[in-house]
């Protein structure tokens, strides 16, 4: 491991103080590969004089300007806000390939070292020393399919240079059938040169549950830590979560995730914890909830305890090798991505273990809109799949409310018979246990009166959230979703466990807001004649002509001001 440190400290003193024969090293380095390492350590890069993966990167002068006195671009952590138009023409056209192939900005990641450094911005209690000798060794896993290379090499190296060589017995890249050139003979070539970093290929596309697998059965450390293949460590991320791990098998120990910028590369950094990990029970989805103020600084007077997690998001964490097989690795009936990380946060509460997230250990995260991969069978059918197997296997009555949000078209999800059994096994503990005992705050939906669909007596066009707060309407499609409401014994119409309808100020406009506003503003009535009465105004929801939007008009007996409720089968 001190063969893999010695030359990436070089890359970072190369780009410092540049070759001689370069008066401006910062204008043109060759890239991509950190390939300046070649000209220093022949032995060891030597593959990176071939022509298949050298390839020159001019800084674009736009960007030599705002790194200004920074010794390379992304020193620090530091983004760099761009667009198009500060490109020439050629530039151009490779930043919008590299932001469509990944959603991120990876023309600019090409520019960045595979080394840089990130600042150090724990408390101070956090900055002490460990007991090397007494924690366990870890192996990292990290699977990836179609990542880009400075992505994926910057999150290599940064796991080797910020990992005491001791605690880290290898990383092992789990290739999820990839299809891009560059993860092919040159990431090979390139990892052969990097002591404790093995690579492994599916023979088909697995999905990151099953890849991860795979990376158990290769793994020989005590404890696994799984990471996403676009991250980068902070210093002292490692010994804090094995340090957890050390004193209970049971613990799995969870970094604070801070946040790569996917355009400009930029790492925030903070020093406490301010999320931890949530739940959308209807959406059965994760979210991030807000630690409350209070909280926080409560936490002040022990700034390094561990934070208790309900779930985690799944991407980063370490595991004690045994407990997680003991605990039944992944679900290998899940696909692709998706449902995973809630799957396990439950299965780790209820079979007795626990998720901490542990404030001196911090890894960044590129954090993107969408995923820019093949999902294979279709986005929506592969969450759906995975989903449905955790609801059936974990959430006991508690599925209900995600079966009412999908109309119970739960699809082909396969067969979850061993999972239930698994859980049997283990003697896990109930759902109801887990959310009285781990999860209190966790957001019940209200009951429902009427649910469903909101379907003009037109036939064709349902009221739809339209993923924003400006419902509108869309053709019926049956599936819940954007199209699932849910009249409420208090008379509040939700389409989610937090938003309800009611009108905009103009009394015209029908918005979505936070369903815990003033409650008479919200209250709707259904009445005899299927109309959706706003309590407050005394108005009625009315389709416009153009079938696509609604507003709010004097109660009448038009059509366009019926509506009725419920799925399909019962309209
Ligand atoms: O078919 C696939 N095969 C793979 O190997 C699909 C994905 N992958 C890899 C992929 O290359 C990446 O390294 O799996 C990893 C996760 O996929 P991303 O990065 O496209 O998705 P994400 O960051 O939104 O993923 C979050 O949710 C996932 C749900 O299945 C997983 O739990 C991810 O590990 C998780 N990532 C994190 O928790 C990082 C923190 C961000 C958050 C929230
Ligand atoms: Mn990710």
């Amino acid at each position: 491991s001190k063969k893999n440190n010695i030359p990436l400290k070089r890359v970072v003193e190369n780009v410092q103080v540049g070759n001689k024969s370069d008066p401006d090293p910062k204008h043109e380095i060759e890239h991509r590969e950190g390939s300046h390492q070649s000209k220093h350590d022949p032995e060891i890069y030597p593959e990176l004089n071939t022509k298949t993966i050298t390839k020159k990167r001019i800084i674009p002068d736009f960007i030599l300007k705002k790194i200004g006195d920074d010794p390379y671009v992304g020193y620090m952590g530091k983004g760099i806000l761009m667009k198009a138009d500060d490109l020439s023409k050629t530039e151009q056209v490779e930043y919008k390939e590299g932001l469509k192939k990944n959603d991120f900005n990876q023309f600019l990641s090409d520019l960045i070292p595979l080394d840089r450094k990130l600042p150090d911005t724990r408390i101070d209690e956090c900055k002490r020393d460990y007991k090397i000798s007494a924690l366990p060794v870890t192996s990292v896993i990290i699977c990836f399919h179609n990542e880009a290379w400075s992505v994926l090499l910057r999150t290599v190296h940064s796991v080797l240079n910020t990992s005491p060589s001791l605690l880290l017995m290898e990383i092992i890249l789990v290739d999820d059938f990839s299809t891009m050139d560059h993860l092919k003979k040159p990431l090979e070539r390139y990892i052969s040169k990097l002591a404790k970093v093995r690579l492994i290929r599916t023979n088909k596309r697995e999905g990151l549950m099953r890849a991860r697998n795979i990376g158990f059965e290769l793994a020989s450390g005590s404890v696994l830590t799984f990471l996403d293949s676009h991250v980068e460590c902070f210093g002292g991320w490692l010994e804090p979560l094995l340090e957890l791990i050390a004193r209970n098998t049971t613990v799995v120990a969870v970094p604070v995730i801070e946040i790569i910028d996917a355009n400009s590369f930029g790492v925030s950094a903070g020093a406490e914890i301010t999320n931890y990990g949530g739940l959308n029970l209807e959406d059965l989805r994760f979210t991030w909830r807000m630690l409350p103020t209070a909280e926080m600084h409560k936490r002040r007077a022990n700034p390094t305890q561990p934070l208790r997690s309900p779930t985690m998001a799944g991407g980063l964490f370490s595991i004690d090798r045994k407990y997680f097989e003991h605990l039944g690795k992944y679900d290998d009936g899940m696909i692709i991505w998706g449902g995973e990380n809630l799957e396990l946060s439950f299965r780790i509460w209820m079979c007795g273990g626990s998720i901490e997230i542990h404030p001196c250990s911090h890894v960044a995260h590129i954090f993107r809109n969408r995923s820019p991969y093949d999902w294979v069978y279709g986005v929506n059918t592969v969450i759906r799949r995975n989903t449905v197997r955790t609801a059936e296997v974990w959430l006991d009555e508690y599925k209900e409310f995600y079966y009412q949000k999908i109309n119970h078209v739960l699809g082909d999800y396969g067969d979850v018979s061993a999972r239930k059994e698994l859980r049997e096994r283990l003697k896990c503990k109930s759902f109801d246990w887990y959310v009285k005992n781990i999860y209190p705050d966790l957001e019940i939906p209200a009951k429902a009166v009427l649910f469903g669909q909101v379907k003009s007596s037109f036939g064709q066009h349902c009221l739809d959230a339209m993923g924003s707060n400006k419902p509108g309407l869309f053709l019926c499609h049956g599936l819940g979703g954007h199209q699932f409401w849910a009249l409420t014994e208090r008379g509040l119409l939700r389409t989610d466990s937090r938003r309800c309808l009611t009108l905009d100020r103009d009394d015209v406009h029908v918005v979505l807001q936070s369903c815990a506003n003033k409650v008479s503003r919200l209250r709707w009535l259904y009445t005899d004649d299927k109309r959706l009465k706003h309590e407050d105004s005394g108005l009625c929801l009315e389709m416009e002509l153009n079938k696509k939007s609604v507003s709010m008009k004097s109660c009448s007996s038009m059509g366009r001001q019926v509506w009725l409720f419920g799925f399909p089968e019962s309209q």
